[in-house]
């Protein structure tokens, strides 16, 4: 067993019970770390609040990654709470609604601006704001997408925010290694979450992705949360800068 007591984590990227956010939180919870949970803004704090409530001394925060100042007071509210933090996971990603449907040569510069701003320069915000709390080491990680690397169809921007989203996690990862900082990707299959729910063609994702994997069937959000622990503990104290799939096996099939 795993055991993460006296460990401090912060988790961004909770909407809701489908939340990947929540998969994670619930798997480092009941490992014995203590957790601080991140919701987007006031709209969604009473449905987390009552999420988070469940995990035994884990706390709420408000933080929208998209603004600077609400990183520095959550970061400043985090070292008064904790001193210390251990891991950090970034489950963020958004990019307008109208960038995700249609033709990618459409993609507005707008939308393109708000992707990579949400989904990949968050990322290097709040490990900034992080790293000189991991006084003993860390471990860093978010979450990515097989589109990234081939094509999906509609996933448009989202993809170029991904492969960003993946060098990025090579750049901290280096820049982070001397401090005993880990830096990684979890690559997830398509899982029914509120940000997947918006695609039109989702049930049929999931069925096509089911059929072509190897283990015949989808990834849920403990599944991944897993995957997550592992890289929180001292089991992947050698593991830095990947990308790990945690999608049935999709990602290595050719045909
Ligand atoms: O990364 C994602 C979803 C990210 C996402 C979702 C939304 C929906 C609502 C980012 N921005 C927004 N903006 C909104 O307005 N996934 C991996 C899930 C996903 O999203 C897709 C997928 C899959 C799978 C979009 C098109 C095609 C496939």
């Amino acid at each position: 067993m795993i055991n993460l007591s006296g460990k401090t984590a912060v988790v961004f990227g909770l909407a809701n019970k489908r939340s990947i956010a929540w998969g994670i939180a619930q798997k480092l919870s009941a490992a014995g770390a203590t957790l601080a949970i991140c919701y987007q803004n006031e709209r969604m704090r009473a449905e987390a609040e009552d999420l988070i409530k469940e995990l035994p001394g884990a706390s709420g925060f408000q933080c929208d990654v998209s603004v600077d100042s609400e990183i520095d007071t959550l970061f400043t509210a985090l070292k008064d709470k904790y001193t210390k933090l251990d891991v950090l996971v970034h489950a963020v990603a958004y990019a307008p609604a109208e960038d995700l449907k249609g033709e990618f040569i459409n993609t507005s510069r707008e939308g393109f601006r708000i992707a990579h701003d949400v989904s990949v320069y968050s990322l290097i915000a709040v490990s900034r704001a992080a790293a000189p709390l991991m006084t003993e080491g860390g471990s860093i990680m978010t979450l990515t997408y097989f589109a990234a690397e081939k094509v999906v169809p509609n996933y448009n921007v989202m993809a170029l925010a991904k492969a960003s989203l993946e060098s990025c996690v090579r750049y901290l990862a280096a820049g982070l290694g001397p401090k005993n900082i880990r830096v990684n990707a979890i690559s997830a299959g398509p899982i029914k979450t509120l940000a997947a729910r918006g695609i039109g063609a989702l049930g049929d994702m999931l069925k096509a992705a089911a059929d072509r994997a190897p283990l015949k069937r989808n990834v849920d959000q403990l599944e991944v949360g897993g995957v997550a622990l592992f890289l929180a503990s001292d089991l992947s104290t050698a593991v830095t800068g990947e990308t790990l799939y945690v999608d049935c096996g999709y990602n290595i099939m050719g045909f």
